[in-house]
C-alpha cells in the first residue's frame, strides 16, 4: 500500500506545482517521501493508532493524515482525482523528459492538448514546439534527445532496485522440495546496471514441483508457458521470468551458457571449435562424447583458460587474459601478471564509507544513527558528507553550519569511543560554474575528507565542463570528484566531459575518483573505472546513503568496480581510516 499511495501523493504534488499553488506542493512530496520510507505499512499504523498515528509520520499534518485515511479507506483520494480529470496528463511519462518542468507540462497540454510522451516526442519532431513562446530549436533538439535516451533503457530495471525481490525468489525455489540448487544467470549474475529479464536455473529430482511453484508465486501476474525444463513468466513488478531445470551433468555448461554474456559466448565457443570441441548449453563435446559440463570451472579449464567471475564476462578482453597461461605453456612470451586475470575486489572489502548525508541536509537519519547502522553492516568508519549551501534545497551547509556539525560528529565520537568505530568529517561541496566550491578554503582545510561534485550548469560544452573539474582537482583541499559523470541511469545523461583530460588531471593532482554506489547512479562507469586503473588513478566506493537503509548499496558499487577490474589496492576505502587518509593528496 505504502508505494501506491506515495505514487498518488507524489501525482497531487506535481498537479499542485503546475497549478501554480504555493508550499502544498512541497508538503506532498514530502509526506510521499516519508511514507516510502517507512517500514509499516500505513494501514496497520492506521488500525493501531487512527488519524493520530498517521500524524506522527514525518511531514503529515492534519489535513494529509485525512487524505491518507481517505485513501485507505476508499483506496483514492477525491482531491486528486479531481486534479487529475482537470489536468489529464500523463506525470510520471512527461516529467521524467529532461527540462520538462511542471509549468512546461501546463503549457504543452494547454495550447498543444499534450498528454502523453508520444505526443510530446510527435510535436518535437514535426518542429511545433518552436512556435509557443521561450521554446526555441535548441529546447525541441533536448527534449527529442532525451525521450531517445529514456526509450533505450525503456523495459530495463536497475539492478540494486530489484535484487531485493529477485533474490527473495531465488531463496523461496531454493525451498521447493526436490531443488538442490538455484542459481541467477543472465545480466543478474553479471551484476550488470541494469537487467531485461531474469534467469533461473535448477538442479532438481522434482522437475514438476519447481514448475508447479514458479508459475504460481504470489509475485507472478502472467505465464507465457509451462513447460518440464523451462517456464516463462510474466512478473507483476513488470520484469519476465524464465526458470530452467537441469540435470546435474548439464548444470555447469547452463550456467556458463546462460550467464554470458552473448559476445563472451561467441568468443568461448570460437575457442571450443578451434580446439576441436563443441561447446554448447548441455556441456563440452569432443565428437559425441561429453567431456566437461558439471561446472563452469570444468569447461574454461578444459579449453586452457582460468575461470574468471561473471562481472568480467563481456567483450572486454577478458578471454585474451584468461588464455595467457595457456600461451606461455605453448612457450610465448609471458606478459603482465602470471594469468592475466585481475585479482578483483571482493564483496566484503571495504571498511568504509566516504559519501554519506544526514538530516543535516537532504538524508533521513541522524549521524548518530548513520554510524549505528554501517556498523551494524561491518564497516569501521564512515565520512559524513552532507550538501553545501549553493545546494540550497537540501538545506545546504554554510561555513558556520559545518563547523557546529564538526563539534556534534565529535561529540557521536566520544559515544563511540573503545568501539574502533570512527566517524570523520566531510562535506559535498558544489563545483561553480567556474570551478570554484562554494566553501571556503579554510574551513575545507579542517574537513577530514572533501569531495566535490557538479549539482549545476549540466549543459556546459565539454571542453568548458572539462576544465571545470580539473580547476576543483587543483584545489588542495579537494580529495575525491563525487559522482563524476552526472548521470542517472534511466532518467538523466551524463554531462558531456572528456574522461581521459579528467583521469590525467586526477593522477597529476592525486585526487581520488569515486564510484557512486547509488544503484541509478554507478558513476564512474565500468569502462572507466578501467581507465582510471590502468593510469593508477585512486578510486573509493561509496553509497550516497541518504537513509541507513543504504548501506546495502555499497554491494553495487563493489560490482561495478569488479566490471571495471579493479583489485582492493585500487580503492582507498578498502583500508582502515588512516592508511586511507594517508591516500588523499
Ligand atoms: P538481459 O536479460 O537483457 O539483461 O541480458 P542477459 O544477458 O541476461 O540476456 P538474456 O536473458 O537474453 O540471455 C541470457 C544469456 O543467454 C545471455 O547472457 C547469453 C545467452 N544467450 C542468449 N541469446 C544468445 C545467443 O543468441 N547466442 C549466444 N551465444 N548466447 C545467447
Ligand atoms: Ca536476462
Ligand atoms: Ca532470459
Ligand atoms: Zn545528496
Amino acid at each position: 500500500m505504502n508505494q501506491n499511495l506515495a505514487k498518488i501523493l507524489r501525482e497531487i504534488s506535481v498537479l499542485l506545482e503546475i497549478k501554480g499553488v504555493e508550499f502544498k506542493p512541497q508538503a506532498y512530496e514530502k509526506v510521499a517521501h516519508s511514507i516510502e520510507m517507512l517500514e509499516e505499512d500505513v494501514k496497520d499504523i492506521y488500525q493501531k493508532g487512527g488519524l493520530k498515528a498517521l500524524e506522527e509520520i514525518s511531514g503529515v499534518g492534519r489535513g494529509i493524515a485525512e487524505k491518507i485515511e481517505e485513501y485507505i479507506k476508499n483506496r483514492r483520494i477525491k482531491d486528486h482525482a479531481l486534479l487529475k480529470k482537470e489536468i489529464p496528463v500523463d506525470i510520471d511519462e512527461l516529467s521524467t523528459v529532461e527540462g520538462v518542468g511542471p509549468k512546461m507540462i501546463l503549457r504543452l497540454y494547454e495550447e498543444l492538448k499534450i498528454k502523453t510522451r508520444d505526443q510530446l516526442e510527435k510535436a518535437a519532431r514535426a518542429g511545433k514546439l518552436r512556435g509557443l513562446e521561450g521554446f526555441g530549436q535548441k529546447t525541441e533538439e533536448n527534449i527529442l534527445r532525451s525521450i531517445d535516451f529514456l526509450k533505450k533503457e525503456h523495459g530495463r530495471f536497475i539492478l540494486g532496485f530489484v535484487m531485493p525481490e529477485m533474490r527473495a525468489i531465488v531463496e523461496k525455489i531454493r525451498k521447493v522440495p526436490g531443488v538442490e540448487r538455484a542459481e541467477f544467470a543472465g545480466s543478474i549474475r553479471r551484476m550488470q546496471e541494469t537487467v531485461g529479464d531474469l534467469d533461473i536455473l535448477v538442479i532438481s529430482k522434482k522437475p514438476s514441483l519447481a514448475m508447479d511453484f514458479f508459475v504460481t508465486m504470489p509475485e507472478v501476474a502472467a505465464i507465457y508457458a509451462k513447460g518440464n525444463t523451462k517456464s516463462s513468466v510474466r512478473l507483476k513488478m513488470g520484469m519476465d521470468a524464465d526458470l530452467r531445470v537441469l540435470p546435474p551433468e548439464s548444470f555447469g555448461a547452463a550456467l556458463q551458457y546462460f550467464t554470458g554474456d552473448k559476445y563472451h559466448n561467441v568468443q568461448l565457443r570460437q575457442i571450443a571449435i578451434k580446439q576441436g570441441y563443441k561447446l554448447n548449453e548441455y556441456g563440452l563435446y569432443k565428437g559425441k562424447k561429453l567431456v566437461a559440463g558439471r561446472t563452469e570451472e570444468e569447461i574454461y579449464e578444459k579449453l586452457g583458460l582460468a575461470w574468471m567471475p561473471p562481472e568480467l564476462r563481456t567483450n572486454g578482453g577478458e578471454l585474451v587474459a584468461a588464455l595467457r597461461p595457456v600461451r606461455q605453456a605453448c612457450g610465448e612470451q609471458a606478459q603482465g601478471k602470471p594469468d592475466g586475470l585481475p585479482k578483483l575486489v571482493e564483496y566484503g572489502d571495504l571498511m568504509g564509507d566516504l559519501q554519506i548525508q544526514t538530516d543535516w541536509t537532504d538524508g533521513e537519519n541522524s549521524i548518530r544513527e548513520m554510524a549505528e547502522a554501517a556498523k551494524k553492516q561491518g564497516l569501521k568508519y564512515i565520512c559524513i558528507t552532507d550538501h553545501t549551501k549553493t545546494l540550497a534545497m537540501t538545506g545546504g551547509s554554510d561555513e558556520k553550519k559545518l563547523l557546529r556539525q564538526m563539534a556534534a560528529i565529535d561529540e557521536v565520537n566520544r559515544k563511540f569511543k573503545g568501539s574502533g568505530f570512527k566517524v570523520l568529517k566531510g562535506a559535498e561541496v558544489n563545483i561553480m560554474k567556474d570551478g570554484t566550491l562554494d566553501i571556503n578554503d579554510e574551513t575545507l582545510a579542517k574537513l577530514d575528507v572533501v569531495g566535490a561534485s557538479v549539482h549545476s550548469n549540466f549543459n556546459m560544452p565539454e571542453k568548458d565542463m572539462t576544465a571545470r573539474i580539473i580547476r576543483a582537482m587543483e584545489n588542495p583541499n579537494v580529495d575525491i570528484i563525487f559522482h563524476p559523470t552526472g548521470r542517472v541511469i534511466k532518467r538523466r545523461e551524463a554531462y558531456k566531459v572528456n574522461m581521459d583530460e579528467l583521469l590525467k588531471s586526477a593522477k597529476r593532482t592525486k585526487t581520488v575518483m569515486e564510484i557512486d554506489a547509488f544503484p541509478d547512479r554507478l558513476d564512474l562507469k565500468d569502462e572507466y573505472i578501467r581507465k582510471a586503473v590502468e593510469l593508477g588513478v585512486k578510486l573509493a566506493i561509496d553509497s550516497d546513503a541518504h537513509s541507513v537503509a543504504h548501506f546495502s548499496y555499497l554491494e553495487f558499487g563493489v560490482a561495478q568496480a569488479r566490471r571495471g577490474w579493479a583489485e582492493k589496492s585500487d580503492i582507498i576505502n578498502t583500508r582502515d581510516w588512516q592508511e586511507m587518509l594517508k591516500q588523499l593528496k
